[in-house]
């Protein structure tokens, strides 16, 4: 399978550069190459989405760890290729895994092994690969995943320490490709597990790079000199302008129910000052460390390029409440906006927004 792999990779004249970029370090080549998913398309259609939706469901996560001895664990990675709209009327050759942005939370015991399958599909036009912060070895396991069309790799790790941990490609071009949605968190339970609560919610947040506005009609090709200049058309919450609450079905919780949110910032390159609008963060864990207490009350708090956050919200009255990036032309002007829905009876002895009429 090696021999494979690095057979593609001299065949397109990227081998020891992958060797020497994967993992975290890395510049633009001059040749993306992301275009040549466009490229490939335009004899079709490139304005034809081919998937409905990139948007993660924010619901969609896996169950707590109920086991109290470490066990193997089997993952499956596969880097999907895909066309789906930003908004409506806007197209983009999305990067993913498992076609879906951001990818698909991993979550493991302390001292699980995991043993990772990475399938890069036949049809697709790029090399990827997939970089763990939860993983002690070179590149995350970059080189080890490094794949071209049509070739599968297996590696396997040892999650030996706690906390939630984005994944993210790494292969030369990791700006673009993460930039188009390859990210996603590996969540690795302590040995005694995390507190209870009544919902867990996934999300993340990555900048698109287009070559036209946001807005406008059309399909958007991705623009280097953009994302050179870190100048991004779209910020957005789960691969969509708009999608969780927008686009798609918000957050649906009810007052007094706590909520847990795993939160993961692809970037490339902007740090999310992260914020739930009508509402403090109750419990905050920096980094995804869950080693230290969490802070408490906690308004907005940075979470960089290639980390996470894990908070709880709490509402004791019903309403819709925004979570953002408080840098907040991203919101108004470029999407980033993600929404919980907390129904319940009105709460008056905290919230009145009719005091008069008592
Ligand atoms: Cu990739």
């Amino acid at each position: 399978m090696a021999t494979t792999r690095r057979t593609w990779l001299q065949a397109v004249g990227v081998g020891g550069t992958a060797a020497a970029l994967s993992g975290c370090v890395g510049a633009p080549t001059a040749d993306s190459g992301q275009n040549a998913l466009t490229e490939r398309r335009a004899v079709e259609d490139a304005q034809t989405p081919t998937v409905d939706r990139v948007a993660a469901d924010p619901t969609d996560v896996p169950g707590p760890i109920s086991r109290s001895s470490p066990a193997t664990v089997d993952v499956t990675l596969r880097p999907e290729e895909v066309t789906a709209e930003i908004e409506d009327g806007v197209t983009f050759d999305y990067m993913t895994y498992n076609g879906q942005v951001p990818g698909p939370m991993v979550r493991v015991r302390q001292g699980d092994t995991v043993n990772l399958t990475f399938e890069n599909p036949e049809g697709n036009v790029m090399p990827h690969n997939v970089d763990f912060h939860a993983v002690r070895g070179p590149g995350g396991g970059a080189e080890a995943t490094m794949t071209g069309p049509g070739e599968t790799a297996e590696l396997s790790f040892k999650a030996t320490y706690p906390g939630a941990y984005i994944y993210h490609c790494a292969v030369p071009n990791l700006d673009m490709h993460i930039s188009a949605g390859m990210f996603g968190i590996i969540l690795v339970e302590p040995p005694e597990g995390l507190p209870e609560v009544d919902h867990e919610v996934y999300l993340g947040q990555h900048e698109i790079y287009t070559d036209k506005p946001a807005g406008e009609e059309g399909h958007h090709r991705f623009d280097m000199a953009s994302m050179i200049r870190e100048e991004p058309s779209y910020v957005v919450m789960n691969g969509e302008k708009y999608a969780i609450g927008g686009r798609h079905d918000p957050v649906n919780v009810k007052t007094g129910e706590t909520v847990r949110v795993y939160f993961v910032v692809g970037g490339p390159n902007l740090t999310s000052s992260f914020h739930p609008i009508g509402s403090v963060w109750e419990e905050y864990w920096p980094q995804g460390s869950l080693t230290t207490p969490p802070q408490t009350h906690i308004q907005t708090w940075p979470v960089a390029p290639g980390s996470t956050a894990i908070a709880t919200m709490n509402s004791p009255v019903p309403g819709d409440f925004k979570l953002v990036d408080h840098a907040l032309s991203r919101v108004a002007r470029k999407g980033m906006i993600g929404m919980i829905t907390v129904e319940g009876e009105p709460n008056p002895d905290v919230f009145d927004p009719n005091p008069a009429s008592a």
